[in-house]
């Protein structure tokens, strides 16, 4: 049942939204179900729209903070690739409570739509943009080959790699100036995971979830998208030339330090 009609904004938003997973797709990121993203929207709603009368509430422990939130979420075991011509058949619209102990769906919550399996990590990266006030609406999760490659290495020299992949070409390191941060291993969908990308968020621009995928936010689901699509790009060339017998040379430090003098 839906309880509220998509306005324009929102309408806009699921294009965006659309676009971005058609990119996924067609790059091998989102395999059967996985990934998911989601965009506050509580901006893009009065309050007298919604019709909250006969919603049924799910009870969940939503993290501090995020209450009385709209979000447009993508649907537990639902195929990414279907929002590129058909949002209604992976994504819903829920409203959180204002007790932080349950939401409703308020938009296409008919045929079991459930939001995501990873809900925790999205609310809690939405309630920590909130809090910094960076513009920053959105949240994506996809599952892109090379940076999950790379965070299976766990070698003495693990550590180098965030460095490594911003010396692959300039454009790494302009694009992604907070950087790359490979986290350790944890349960997908758990709280734990969810406490660690949010906190990680606020100082790299894509968090790496070990043996998993990758997470990035920004002002609308393109932006969230083209950083991953960067950090991807410099992991593919990190491994291209590992494939290839070649040990790259990297940016050397006088051409970062340059590269940091252009950039400030
Ligand atoms: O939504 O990618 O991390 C499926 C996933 C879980
Ligand atoms: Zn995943």
């Amino acid at each position: 049942m839906n309880s509220i009609k998509l306005n324009k904004q929102i309408a806009e938003e699921l294009e965006k939204i659309s676009e971005a997973a058609g990119y996924m797709w067609q790059k091998g990121w989102i395999e059967s179900n996985g990934g998911n993203l989601s965009a506050d929207i509580t901006h893009l709603l009065q309050e007298q729209e919604i019709d909250f009368k006969n919603l049924e509430i799910i009870k969940t422990q939503l993290p501090a903070g995020a209450e009385n939130l709209i979000v447009l979420v993508t649907g537990k075991g639902c195929r990414l690739r279907e929002l590129a011509k058909n949002p209604e058949k992976a994504a819903c619209i829920i409203a959180t409570n204002s007790n932080g102990d349950g939401y409703s769906i308020i938009w296409n919550g008919r045929n079991g739509m459930k939001p995501t399996s990873e809900l925790a990590s999205h609310l809690k990266i939405h309630v920590s943009n909130r809090q910094q006030k960076n513009g920053k609406s959105t949240v994506l999760h996809a599952h892109p080959p090379g940076l999950i490659a790379l965070s299976h290495y766990s070698g003495a020299d693990a550590d180098k790699i965030p460095q490594m992949l911003w010396r692959m070409m300039p454009e790494v390191r302009i694009y992604l100036p907070k950087g790359i941060l490979f986290l350790s291993y944890r349960t997908p969908g758990s709280s734990e995971l969810a406490d660690i990308t949010a906190e990680s968020l606020l100082n790299c621009d894509v968090a790496v979830w070990k043996k998993h995928g990758a997470v990035a936010s920004g002002k609308d689901i393109i932006e969230a998208f083209d950083l991953i699509d960067v950090a991807e790009k410099g992991a593919q060339i990190y491994l291209s030339c590992l494939k290839s017998g070649i040990e790259p040379e990297g940016l050397s430090d006088a051409e970062m330090k340059d590269l940091e003098k252009f950039i400030a």
